[in-house]
């Protein structure tokens, strides 16, 4: 491909509800552009996004992916983007690097959910928006009701510059209210026209929408148009280009990405209004400070890799952007976060699985460079000595968890750097070892993340690993105290005997305190060797399981009497004595299960609130207070047990449409009410 001057490239992230369409649009532009010869489907799995096999089987995109196409001298970079809510963070990774969002949102289903989720991201970023109406030729399709949706969900500043031209089936064309034309498309090309008289009324309806939507990004205009006086065309393009760019007036156009109408003035409109890298300096932290960096090809490389791909065959393929200056093959920067010195081996510019060498690569460009040493996604890499660094790129909450185990033992010596691999690409997933319940965890976002994940392990690394339910970590201790428990072992059957005898005190003590042991013995009841082997077996009952078969904990010995016998006393003898004594002692201490509490804050629309505290009631959940957070948006914080949202992350996203999210962190530990203690005991000596 070309070489393109900064000015020259857009960088274009498409967004918005899965399902809406936007991999088939990319498939389009690149097809109108050229870029490819023919249109691929989703369906048939055949488009050039949507490569990965776990992609294709299930017809969703899964991760980001870039599709660089040329257009009137302009390199266009789109990043497609997964819809679906578990991937968000490729989502947040696309916006970080994109100076444009396209939403595309469907005409039959409106303004869905992750719409909205993804435009108060990018809303929060600054980020220059626009919408793509699509599917506008299939049934129950309708751009009026879509338009309200769009100017009652996603606030001021919707500018509607099109209309479609015949309703679904009948779909043909676009009439363009701020030239006053109509195009009537064929085979992917338009034919211009006079706008049918019959939509007339319609048009100066919408063109009133658009005129509003424009003016509010100008105070001036906005008070001359109060006062009567209507725009120019010339004045009013003027001002939508200024509102893109500073992220007030999101422009509407409208189309069908698999029929290809709109597809070539999509394009035209990025070139032509689409802000370019040199529109959009990035803050970075500069030590205490935060410095804006232009995008300036002459000045100091500055690059952010936004995306990680695990590669069995070359390895790590990192994906970056050029923040400022030119990037060359072989050139040395500096990781900001490790300090550590990375060469860029070969610079490669990617669409879709297609891998091409690039010569250089100029600020504002999206790139990508295999094999870097020790570089994740989020980091930033900068020339030796000036370690700015770009703000980390916020992850999704890894909330859900399941517990993994490796079929054979070959998958076994595969699992943990396979998974090592995965989160080198995938930072939302987190592997976890609990000593305390012995599972390997997964955790991601949603089941769909973490069933993905398990077929990565499989077709990638070749771990073939079955699923088992999260165990919850519990606990015992004992409310009450015994005093002078005996633990007598005895053995004298021929031969060398075994004889030990311990006598012991025990109380609870405050909640985290853990185990404390005390010797008390006086005048060598029981020599002083063979103390710390008392000891040993009461540890070891504690965390094999005491009364309910989980670990004890705050729990105090103090061993007190003994005997032993100059022969047949033994340390293991010994260790059985205080094993045995803990466990009489537990029996008669009131022994009870404790339980992990996590505190979870959960936020939500202002409306969902109450049903989301009525949820955590019947969870036995605490509500302790709630916060404002932005505006309709409330957080509510409550103490939960934490068996009761093992399976949170989804039945929150039921409870709420996908409108919810939260987070959860454990908090203390607690008893564990009567009633329950029988499902949840354990056998002792049962695997924990
Ligand atoms: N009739 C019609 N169908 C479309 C149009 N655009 C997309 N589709 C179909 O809608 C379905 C979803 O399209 P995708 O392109 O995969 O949507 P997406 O937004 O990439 O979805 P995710 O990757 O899951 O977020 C596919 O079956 C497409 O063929 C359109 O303009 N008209
Ligand atoms: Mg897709």
């Amino acid at each position: 491909m070309k070489r393109y001057a900064t000015d020259h490239i857009r960088n274009v992230a498409l967004v918005g509800h899965g399902g809406s369409g936007k991999t088939s649009l990319v498939e389009a532009l690149l097809h109108r552009s050229g870029a490819i010869n023919r249109l691929g489907r989703v369906e048939d799995g055949t488009t050039v996004s949507d490569y990965d096999p776990e992609e294709q089987r299930r017809t969703i995109s899964l991760s980001l992916s870039l599709a660089p196409f040329e257009w009137r001298d302009h390199k266009i970079n789109l990043i497609d983007t997964p819809g679906y809510a578990d991937f968000i963070g490729d989502v947040a990774a696309a916006l970080r690097v994109a100076d444009l969002a396209v939403f595309v949102v469907s005409a039959v289903d409106g303004v869905e959910v992750q719409t909205e989720v993804v435009w108060k991201m990018a809303a929060d970023m600054g980020l220059p928006r626009m919408v793509f109406v699509n599917k506008l030729d299939r049934e129950r399709s309708s751009f009026d009701a879509t338009l309200d949706q769009l100017r009652n969900r996603l606030g001021a500043g919707i500018a509607p510059l099109e209309l479609p031209i015949g309703e679904e089936a009948n779909f043909r064309g676009i009439a363009d209210l701020l030239t006053d034309t109509a195009h009537i498309y064929e085979g992917g090309r338009p034919r211009t026209e006079a706008i049918p008289e019959d939509m007339e009324a319609r048009e100066h309806e919408v063109r009133d929408n658009l005129v509003e939507g424009i003016v509010v990004a100008d105070d001036d205009l906005l008070e001359r148009y109060l006062d009567g006086d209507v725009p120019g065309v010339e004045e009013l393009e003027r001002t939508l280009h200024d509102g893109i760019a500073s992220a007030t007036v999101f422009p509407v156009v409208v189309g069908s990405a698999t029929r290809e109408i709109g597809i070539d003035r999509l394009a035209d409109f990025l070139v032509e209004i689409g802000p370019s890298p040199l529109d959009r300096p990035t803050s970075v932290i500069a030590g205490d400070s935060d410095v804006e960096i232009a995008a300036d090809a002459t000045s100091d490389p500055l690059a952010i890799v936004f995306k990680t791909i695990a590669d069995p065959y070359v390895g790590q393929v990192s994906l970056f952007k050029v923040l400022s200056g030119t990037l060359r093959p072989d050139d040395h920067l500096t990781n900001s976060r490790t300090g550590g010195d990375e060469r860029l081996h070969g610079l490669l510019t990617v669409r879709g699985k297609e891998q091409e060498t690039a010569g250089e690569l100029v600020a504002g460009e999206i790139g990508a460079v295999a094999k870097l040493s020790g570089t994740m996604t989020g980091d930033t890499l900068a020339p030796r000595g000036k370690p700015v660094v770009v703000p980390q790129i916020e992850q999704p909450e890894p909330n859900l968890a399941v517990a993994v185990v490796p079929r054979t033992q070959a998958d076994e010596d595969k699992l943990a750097p396979a998974l090592h691999r995965l989160q080198e690409e995938d930072p939302s997933l987190v592997v976890e070892r609990s000593d305390e319940t012995h599972q390997t965890l997964l955790k991601g976002t949603g089941e769909t993340h973490l069933q993905i994940t398990m077929e990565k392990l499989t077709r990638k690394f070749g771990a073939n690993v079955e699923t088992e339910p999260v165990r919850v970590p519990y606990r015992e201790t004992i409310t009450g105290a015994a005093k002078g428990v005996e633990g007598r072992h005895k053995k004298q059957t021929g031969g060398h005997g075994q004889f030990g005898v311990c006598v012991i005190d025990v109380e609870p003590l405050p909640r985290g305190t853990g185990f404390e042991f005390e010797n008390h013995i006086v005048g060598g009841a029981i020599s002083r060797g063979y103390i710390p082997a008392v000891q040993k077996g009461i540890e070891e009952t504690m965390h094999s399981g005491g009364a309910y078969g989980y670990p004890v904990v705050d729990v105090k010995v103090t061993l007190i009497d003994g005997k032993e016998h100059s022969v047949d006393s033994s340390e293991m003898a010994f260790k059985v004595a205080g094993r045995l004594a803990f466990r009489a002692a537990l029996a008669q201490a009131d022994a009870v299960i404790l339980e992990p509490i996590s505190r979870l804050e959960v936020t939500v629309p202002v409306d969902l609130q109450g049903d989301v505290m009525g949820d955590l009631n019947a969870r036995r959940g605490r509500v302790q207070g709630t916060e404002t957070e932005g505006v309709g948006t409330q957080t509510v914080i409550a103490l939960v047990p934490t068996s009761e949202i093992q399976r949170y992350a989804i039945e929150l996203r039921s409870l709420t449409g996908g409108r919810g999210r939260f987070r959860a962190v454990h908090d203390h530990y607690d008893v564990l009410p009567s009633h329950l203690v029988n499902s949840v005991r354990r056998e002792v000596g049962e695997e924990a």
